[in-house]
């Protein structure tokens, strides 16, 4: 009888388990893909904290702190924290100056920009969202906006699903140009920064579709090994050789 020691292992793991933890990898996997990256800035820094992305500013680097955050716009359970906070600075120098992310949309359309922003009187009150679809040069989306005084409990969201380029795509890059600080120590306060997707069909994260063919693929290879064993017991029963080929 040829029955090799991968195929015992194989035959002592329960059909049961397997397709259990393949349930179990595809929930998550679904749960997680609508979140491309998030930043809630609860640390006190630049560094994504959700998913992947990076987060750079050209505001000088004395005028960028953090303060006291919100939970408009958190995900995952995400704490109020702390939130940027970016001042005018001497000379109102970072007018014109922005906060620029990078986030990969491979596998991904219908793109959307959250967060949530608050400014003084004296801050940043003309605020131009852009986006670029190679990382270089930035367009803009929608009119200027101005913050309102307190985080409130809805955030400001910029749905670029029609903005196709974006879709699918490793150099998609979003970024908020500030303008119209009348003081040095004026300044907004951005919390929540997050990026969202769909799963573009036929992507590399698997669908509920996939995992569906794949357990009954996997059906498959049990039932076929169900009738090698009963094979291979009769064979023994009756004593002559038995091959599982
Ligand atoms: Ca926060
Ligand atoms: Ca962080």
């Amino acid at each position: 009888m040829f029955i090799t020691p991968d195929f015992r292992r194989a035959r002592r793991i329960p059909f049961n388990l397997i397709c259990a933890v393949l349930l179990c990898l595809a929930a998550s996997q679904a749960a997680r893909a609508d979140e491309l990256a998030v930043w809630n800035f609860n640390d006190s820094n630049l560094n994504v904290d959700h998913g992947s992305g990076t987060l750079t500013t050209t505001i000088n680097a004395a005028n960028v702190s953090f303060a006291a955050g919100t939970t408009n716009n958190a995900r995952q359970g995400d704490v109020a924290g702390q939130a940027l906070s970016l001042q005018g600075g001497t000379g109102t120098a970072n007018n014109g100056r922005n906060i620029t992310i990078n986030v990969s949309t491979l596998g991904f359309s219908n793109i959307v920009v959250s967060f949530a922003t608050q400014g003084t009187s004296t801050g940043f009150n003309s605020n131009q969202f852009q986006y670029s679809l190679d990382g270089i040069s930035f367009i803009d989306f929608g009119s200027p906006f101005v913050p309102a005084t307190a985080f409130g409990s809805v955030p400001l969201v910029f749905s670029l699903a029609a903005i196709v380029g974006l879709n699918d795509n490793p150099n998609a890059a979003f970024r908020i140009v500030f303008n119209g600080a009348t003081s040095s120590t004026g300044n907004n306060r951005i919390d929540n920064i997050v990026v969202d997707g769909t799963p573009i069909e036929n992507s590399t994260i698997p669908e509920p579709t996939s995992v569906l063919l794949l357990l009954s693929g996997l059906g498959g290879v049990y039932k076929i090994r169900r009738r090698t064993k009963v094979a291979n017991e009769r064979a023994a029963t009756e004593g002559r050789p038995y091959s599982s080929g």
